[in-house]
């Protein structure tokens, strides 16, 4: 029964960290490839560039305001949201960039 218990909760543990997931966003033609994505909480975005400009990535809502700072071509940003909410990304640069991330 002991080692029942123990099997259950090392499955618990294993199965909790394997939710946790990344998604892959990437920023073509002064737009992102989505415009909208529906995650967990505790997912990382993931954005990468692969416009022939800079660009930036802006991350606000869930009481955050977040500025991960410049992008060059080939250059791939990251943030974990680890509140739900919707957040709205946007690049500064390019203020017409937009898309909504909707953490539940
Ligand atoms: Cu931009």
């Amino acid at each position: 029964m002991k080692r029942f218990t123990i099997g259950l909760l090392i499955a618990g543990v294993t199965f909790g960290v394997a939710f946790a997931a990344e998604h892959s966003i990437v920023q073509k033609d002064l737009t992102f490839a989505q415009s909208t994505i529906t995650i967990p909480v505790g997912d990382e975005v993931l954005w990468g560039n692969i416009d022939n400009v800079t660009h930036n990535i802006h991350i606000k809502g869930g009481g955050e305001d977040i500025d991960l700072g410049l992008q060059k071509f080939g250059q791939v940003l990251k943030h974990t949201f680890d509140k739900p909410g919707p957040y709205v990304i946007m690049c500064t640069i390019h203020p017409r960039m937009k898309m909504v991330v909707t953490v539940q």
